[in-house]
């Protein structure tokens, strides 16, 4: 009876000892399993995140948005690769990238294998992670963008006009979507008298800002000329092509 119970004892003892070893071993790899009410293991080799930012750059060298950076996380450690595809749809590879590890962070200076800076365009970056357990694969659009926006048709009507009667326009038409900024000054000394648009983002084509001939702080702004200043800037952080634009307004 009393050897009965020790073998007993020495059995659960042998059960529990394995039942320890593979918990033991799954938490020694790193590799818990866990999963969601449909039975779902996420641990199984996913893309968990995957961005790049700006997603539109400029690699012109003037230190402005020259690069992107493209980062991802994975729910568990892989073999990992990065290629960068024209998205013309030929499937020339720009870039690639190898790796391993439960994560990557790659800066694209926006050049070739060979070192040479790519034509304006979309490229699609390509994710594709490996593991055990099995793969997983992630697109995003990234635009290489080095063409200065341009600004044209500009026009201020009226001029003269009489801020007591009648308000003023500033006339332009952008080339393509901008942070546009815009400022009056006067002379004598040169001075910031209104700013009428700071940095805001417009899209192509006509756009007409009225201009009432009072400064920052609500004044009216004596008789004489004054300066505007049409500061304009794409996505990609590329100034238009005349940076300012300049145009003159008189008040009487
Ligand atoms: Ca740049």
């Amino acid at each position: 009876m009393k050897k009965s119970k020790v073998a007993k004892t020495a059995f659960c003892l042998s059960i529990a000892f394995i039942l320890l070893s593979m918990v033991l071993v799954d938490v020694s790899v790193g590799e818990v399993e866990t999963f969601d009410d449909e039975g779902y293991c996420w641990c199984r080799c996913k893309i968990t995140s995957f961005k790049r930012l700006p997603c539109k750059f400029s690699p012109n060298g003037d230190g402005i948005k020259d690069t992107t950076t493209i980062n991802a996380t994975f729910s568990t450690s892989c073999n990992w690769k990065l290629q960068i595809k024209p998205i013309c749809g030929c499937d020339y590879v720009v870039r690639e990238w190898n790796g391993t590890g439960t994560c990557l962070t790659i800066v694209w200076d926006g050049k070739d294998e060979a070192g040479v800076v790519v034509p304006d365009g979309a490229y699609r970056l390509i994710l594709s992670i490996r593991c055990r357990w099995g793969s997983d694969t992630g697109a995003r659009i990234v635009v290489v963008d080095t063409t200065p926006p341009t600004v044209t048709n500009v026009t201020v009507s009226p001029d003269p006009f009489n801020p007591l009667t009648e308000t003023t326009r500033i006339n332009y038409t952008l080339s393509e979507c901008a942070y546009v900024a815009i400022k009056i000054f006067s002379t004598n000394p040169w001075t910031l008298r209104r700013t009428l648009i700071k940095w805001e983002k417009q899209l192509w084509g006509f756009h007409s800002i009225p201009w009432d001939g009072k400064d920052d702080s609500g004044d009216n702004l004596p008789l004489g000329t004054y300066h505007i200043r049409i500061y304009v800037t794409d996505l990609a952080a590329n100034k238009a092509t005349i940076f300012p634009v300049k145009a003159k307004v008189e008040i009487i």
